[in-house]
């Protein structure tokens, strides 16, 4: 096992690796932009390193200064976590070049899987089941319109070098493919310096379900069973579940096969995902790998008892996997709520502030991965997720009710964040059932808002945490100063937030 290993990311995911080292006997360094000087995982780690500004830029996408800290340090090896630097190919050759160990999958793996018209290539060559279309880029319009026809409308545009869904366009008439290949070329040249287009069936409500692998470096790939990550809009995803619903023990395993064959295919090593698209028919194709830890990967630690960043680091370290793919099954039910500072009644504006108080929810089967704490600042540098808010339960409706109990228990005061939404969504009777795809929330987002959360027992509930946060919060206020100037006390100013908070658990403000 290492002896120090370097964080090369901030916020929840650089304290969940931290944690996993800190159970491994490893010592940790941190990294951090002059924005995260008082930020949680600076002081959590053995020691940390500034790396630049605030601007992602020129700190946490500074693959030279992060392997400089990893030098400077004595650290043999270094997490990305996700985001920032994890999936870049040219990155994880730097570190390896350094002499450094990269917990994640050899650069190779990476290239192979980040062109999607190569993924697809590959996935075709091994009996992986992709949505009928081209696995090479289209020369024009008109080239675009034969396969059209052949495959039948509505086909969906796509970028070769896409993801994310930039480039991406639906074609539902013939009269509009011309101005849609167009507009899509340009998309795809603007985001990523590149416009191959290519084209698929375009298939209608799917689920997005992906497997989790786990490959070590002497050929063990196991599959860790589905995510689903249906709930999301604009891609991105607001809730994440496993099991999901949708998929039977047979299922499971089929797509768990297929999911394992593409991540061999790959030369794949370390933990990494297979995005499928699930049609109502049951059928799946395979979308492209993330070649990371995922944010969501807590869901599939709590049904298979598996710690994926303590495997990432042994499996990094030469250690092999010891359990069989017939060891490994679901049990119960695990869901996550991502909490943002993005406020859902308007738009989903990212919100920023001062958390000045911070009540976390816990009892059994709650987890919360967050990088947030009392005194946080939140500003709009990087990434609005605050915290995922995990919940373990026996059965599905286990699963929602300790969600909701759990963010119902949650405040967090200071910026707005996603926390009553999900409340809404936890109450949501498509969603209680189950029966959601990838437009789902964006089709019902209106309607979502709309809706005053109902049940007395809710606003009781609601309330009651609002004034213990309250009673928390004034019993420290008495030992503070009085709040100057502004007039009134600092509990005073307490007691009317607790009100303010209680008042949009109800739904009667904004
Ligand atoms: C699709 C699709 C429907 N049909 N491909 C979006 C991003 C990229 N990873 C692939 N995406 C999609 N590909 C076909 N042939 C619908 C989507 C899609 C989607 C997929 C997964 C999760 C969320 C999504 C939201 C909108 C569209």
């Amino acid at each position: 096992m290492f002896r120090k290993v370097l964080i090369a990311n901030r916020g929840e995911i650089a304290l969940r690796v931290i944690r996993a080292c800190n159970e491994l006997g490893v010592k940790t360094v941190a990294v951090y932009s002059e924005a995260d000087v008082r930020a949680p995982h600076v002081r959590e780690a053995d020691e940390a390193v500034l790396i630049g500004p605030p601007p992602s830029t020129e700190s946490y996408l500074r693959g030279d200064r992060i392997i400089e800290a990893a030098r400077a340090t004595g650290a043999d090896a270094i997490h990305p976590g996700y985001g920032f630097l994890s999936e870049r190919e040219w990155f994880a050759r730097a570190v390896r070049d350094a002499g450094i160990v990269w917990i994640g999958p050899p650069a190779e793996a990476i290239a192979a899987m980040g062109s999607k018209t190569a993924a697809r290539t590959l996935a075709v060559a091994n009996n992986v089941p992709v949505v009928p279309g081209t696995t090479e880029p289209l020369a024009d319009a008109s080239a675009a319109a034969k396969v059209a026809q052949r495959f039948g409308y509505p086909v969906l545009l796509k970028a070769a070098a896409g993801g994310g869904g930039k480039g991406m366009r639906v074609v539902s008439d013939p009269k509009d493919l011309e101005n849609a290949f167009g507009a899509a070329q340009r998309e795809a040249k603007a985001a990523f310096g590149d416009d191959a287009i290519y084209l698929e069936k375009f298939i209608a409500k799917p689920r997005h379900v992906e497997i989790q692998v786990l490959a070590d470096a002497h050929g063990n790939v196991l599959s860790l069973g589905e995510r689903e990550c249906s709930v999301q809009r604009r891609h991105q995803k607001m809730i994440e579940e496993s099991p999901s619903v949708a998929v039977d023990p047979d299922l499971r395993r089929r797509m768990g096969e297929t999911a394992v064959r593409a991540a061999s295919a790959a030369g794949y090593v370390n933990a990494g995902t297979c995005e499928f698209l699930l049609d109502q028919s049951g059928e799946f194709y395979f979308l492209e790998m993330n070649t990371r830890l995922q944010v969501e990967h807590p869901v599939t630690e709590l049904v298979t008892g598996i710690d994926l960043v303590q495997w990432q680091l042994r499996i990094a370290s030469g250690e092999k996997l010891p359990f069989t793919q017939a060891e490994i099954g679901p049990r119960g039910w695990a869901m996550e709520c991502r909490i943002t500072s993005e406020d859902a009644s308007n738009n989903f504006l990212p919100s920023t502030g001062h958390i000045d108080h911070l009540h976390l929810p816990s009892g059994p089967g709650v987890r919360w991965d967050g990088g947030i704490e009392e005194g946080s600042d939140v500003g709009l540098y990087y990434d609005p997720m605050l915290a995922k808010l995990i919940v373990w339960g026996g059965d599905r409706e286990q699963a929602v009710t300790r969600m909701r109990r759990s963010l119902v228990d949650l405040i967090i005061q200071g910026v707005e964040t996603s926390r009553d939404f999900h409340i809404r969504l936890m109450d949501d009777e498509d969603f209680r059932r189950g029966a959601i795809d990838i437009q789902w929330l964006e089709r019902n987002l209106a309607s979502i808002l709309d809706r005053k959360p109902p049940a007395d027992s809710v606003r009781v509930a609601a309330i009651a945490a609002a004034m213990l946060g309250d009673r928390d919060r004034r019993l420290r206020a008495v030992s503070a100063a009085p709040a100057a100037g502004s007039g009134g006390t600092a509990a005073e100013t307490v007691g009317t937030n607790a009100w303010k908070q209680a008042a949009r658990i109800e739904g009667l403000t904004n």
